[in-house]
């Protein structure tokens, strides 16, 4: 294995910038530098220097992790040094000069903590969300995942799977003696019914964690001139659409990017929905309507001037979950429940009565629709398939449609879906479980 390098800071002037190096030569190179091996994980100051003319570069502590005991699970020598562009070149430089040194690729840290066992995928992904996370919300549920919690619950699965098709191979090849296999395949087929419908509950609750990741949709709709565009710039607390008397002027969907209390929206203005005069108009109003079938959260928006009459092709549109807001309450006051029954927000884009009130409201349903309280989750789409994948094989091997070694080929490919999650696939483990389980040469 090689020896690399890499600035783990991020670049440009600053206090501190770190460095760091792993792999079996990261001793050898601290030393290099520093002029000795400071203590296992304690920081130490120290000059470094350049190799060879022994002039200094900069002081500053020097940390030494050896391996297995290091994120990257191989020596890791550490440099924090001051975070000057020169300074951090000088050092870079330094370390590149040294024999078996490189720099390090994209990603390269990771994938050695991978490999060595230090992190499964799921923390992998989960890493790379933590250090995007923008929100509350995405932080809180990267550091569930980053903590592993996820991939056990993968790990469980894989080995109830594996047991699973370690008793049907014993049973194929221990013949009809030994192990009875009706009486085994009973109970695989008990164990593997069991795991299916917990599997399908982790996928219907799937959705949430993504939307956390990736953020909520919200979608406004109603009628032309209620005042859409300007409650979105009333929320958004800036002009990002277009405000006018002319109704028509919003035609295209209009986003904007919000942290609503700690979640990550996705907040959307469309075009009135009418008859349309022209082709563009038209074309924005389709737009309108397929925006508000995709959007996790709707809201309707309504002029006060129309009370109590609510226009029916929004309701329509909105359907029966939207939160109904009714502007411009400042030219005339309305009830807080429409004819119907339904509750209604009262609101005036213009002087931002009501706002507050009502982005709160957003903020919790948004919020909801992430799963914010929710267990740790699958929140990838490739984590969704691979477990999706996982419980069609199972379903499969259920459905007794076919030989014996054809349903163990199923129960194969379930585990090795579930192994596709976590980076785990290797077969030494099965053997491990037959063993454990047979007691296999007793
Ligand atoms: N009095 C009053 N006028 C408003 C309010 N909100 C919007 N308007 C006006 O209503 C018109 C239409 O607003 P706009 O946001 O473009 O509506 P949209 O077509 O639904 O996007 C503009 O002239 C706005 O100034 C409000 O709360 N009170
Ligand atoms: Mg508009």
């Amino acid at each position: 294995m090689s020896t690399v390098f890499a600035l783990s800071s991020a670049p440009g002037p600053a206090g501190v910038a770190v460095v760091r190096v792993t792999g079996p030569q990261a001793g050898k190179a601290l030393r290099a530098l520093s002029g000795k091996l400071p203590r296992p994980r304690q920081a130490t100051l120290a000059a470094l220097r350049r190799p060879v003319s022994g002039e200094v570069l900069d002081r500053g502590l020097v940390l030494w992790f050896p391996a297995p005991a290091s994120v990257t699970g191989e020596d890791v020598a550490e440099l924090q040094i001051h975070g000057g562009r020169a300074v951090v070149r000088a050092v870079l430089d330094a370390l590149a000069a040294l024999p078996g040194l490189a720099q390090a690729e994209p990603g390269d840290f990771t994938r050695r903590a991978f490999q060595n066992g230090k992190l499964d995928l799921t923390q992998v992904e989960a890493l790379a969300d933590l250090v995007n996370a923008e929100t509350e919300g995405q932080r809180r549920q990267a550091q569930r995942q980053m903590d592993g919690e996820l991939g056990q619950r993968l790990e469980r699965w894989r080995t109830e799977v594996l047991r699973a098709l370690a008793h049907v191979e014993a049973a194929i090849d221990f013949g009809e003696d030994e192990v009875p296999p009706a009486e085994v395949l009973a109970g695989v087929a008990a164990r593997v019914h069991r795991l299916v419908p917990e599997m399908e509950e982790a996928l219907g609750e799937a959705r949430r964690g993504e939307r956390l990741r990736t953020g909520v949709q919200i979608t406004i709709v109603g009628p032309p001139n209620a005042g859409k565009s300007s409650l979105l710039n009333a929320i958004a607390g800036r002009d990002a659409a277009i405000v006018s008397s002319r109704a028509g002027t919003t035609r295209d969907v209009v986003e904007v990017h919000l942290d609503l209390a700690g979640v990550p929206v996705t907040l959307a203005d469309t075009a009135g929905l009418r008859e349309a005069c022209d082709e563009i108009e038209g074309e924005g109003i389709r737009r309108a309507v397929a925006r508000s079938e995709q959007a996790d959260v709707r809201v309707a928006v309504f002029d006060a001037a129309d009370w109590p009459a609510l226009d029916e092709r929004t309701l329509a549109t909105a359907g029966p979950d939207a939160m109904v807001v009714v502007n411009k309450v400042d030219t005339r006051l309305v009830p807080d429940r429409t004819p119907s029954g339904r509750p209604v927000w009262p609101v005036s884009a213009k002087t931002g009565a009501g706002i507050r009130t009502f982005v709160q409201e957003l903020a919790r349903h948004a919020g909801e629709r992430a799963g914010m309280s929710e267990e740790p989750g699958l929140t990838s789409v490739r984590q969704i398939a691979a477990v999706r994948d996982c419980v069609e094989a199972l379903r499969r091997f259920l459905s007794c449609s076919q030989e014996l070694a054809l349903r163990a080929e199923d129960l194969r490919l379930a585990a090795r879906a579930l192994g596709r999650v976590t980076g785990r696939v290797d077969v030494e483990e099965l053997l491990d479980v037959v063993f454990r389980d047979f007691c296999i040469g007793k």
